[in-house]
């Protein structure tokens, strides 16, 4: 890690009904799952939410009658954001376990899905982030090994109660087309790699790499409306749209 704060862009995924048995008590709130990316201008290729079935989860109390699902950790961080309504401090409304909200479904901004999955991914880190994770198979390594995964392995599904229909229809999208890599960069980079599953933890760093740095500074969009605009010109006026929205907002750790 560097020195200094990290920046990242909290995307708000919108919980729908049925809210699962945990959060029905708070159904007369706005419940949101906030998924912290780096990569806020490829919003428009998200096809599911990743948690990790065993890990730890909060409800927080959040201002404006808003509940944010996410690590311990990170709510502690907001509260020093000015996210709570006093600073320092967060209530929890509800103790959770990522099994608890996994298959629920969300609305997120900018994805051509009206509505997406929370999905297992079983990687997901407790010490980074909200360890509420957006997935845009297109363009992350990561998020297309653990929904190929899926994909591939009914047993994988049933283990985490996942039915076909939440993963099954979810293909990655077209949206940034990186030089030598082509509008599904992350896919072929997994494919370059011979990238077998999520596991591939060495390989997927070496995916990361590949796309990553050359999708910032060469990559071009090719998302409806944002035609042969580089991704480095319009990263920040994305990000600063889903914000003005309040479909997100800047969160530092
Ligand atoms: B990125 P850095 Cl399209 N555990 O968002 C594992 N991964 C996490 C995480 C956690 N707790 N919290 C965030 N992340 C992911 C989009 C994306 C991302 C694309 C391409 C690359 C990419 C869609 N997923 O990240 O260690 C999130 O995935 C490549 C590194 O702080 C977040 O941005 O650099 C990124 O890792 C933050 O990782």
């Amino acid at each position: 890690e560097g020195v200094g704060p990290q920046e990242y862009t909290l995307i708000k995924l919108k919980v729908l009904d049925p809210l699962p048995p945990k959060l029905q008590k708070l159904s007369k709130k706005k419940i949101y799952l906030v998924a912290a990316t780096l990569r806020p201008e490829t919003m428009f290729g998200q096809t599911n939410c990743w948690i990790r079935p065993d890990m730890k989860y909060v409800a927080v109390d959040i201002i404006d009658n808003q509940v944010f699902i996410c690590t311990t950790r990170a709510a502690r961080n907001m509260s020093y954001q000015g996210f709570t309504k006093s600073n320092g401090q967060f209530e929890v409304l509800v103790d959770l376990i990522g099994q608890d909200i996994m298959g629920i479904k969300l609305s997120g901004p900018l994805t051509c899905y009206d509505v997406i999955y929370t999905l297992p991914m079983l990687t997901i880190k407790e010490d980074k982030g909200t360890g509420v994770v957006t997935s845009v198979p297109s363009d992350s390594p990561d998020d297309f090994a653990a929904l190929r995964d899926l994909k591939k392995k009914a047993p994988l599904r049933e283990k985490y109660g996942i039915t076909d229909e939440m993963v099954l229809p979810f293909e990655p999208v077209p949206i940034i087309d990186v030089p030598e890599f082509g509008t599904l960069s992350a896919i072929v980079a997994c494919d370059k790699l011979k990238i077998q599953s999520q596991n591939d933890k060495d390989k997927l760093q070496e995916a990361k790499e590949m796309v990553y740095m050359k999708g910032f500074y060469e990559g071009v969009m090719v998302v409806k409306g944002y035609e042969g605009q580089k991704v480095k010109d319009v990263k920040a006026s994305l990000k600063k749209l889903m914000i003005d929205r309040k479909e997100a907002v800047v969160y530092q750790e």
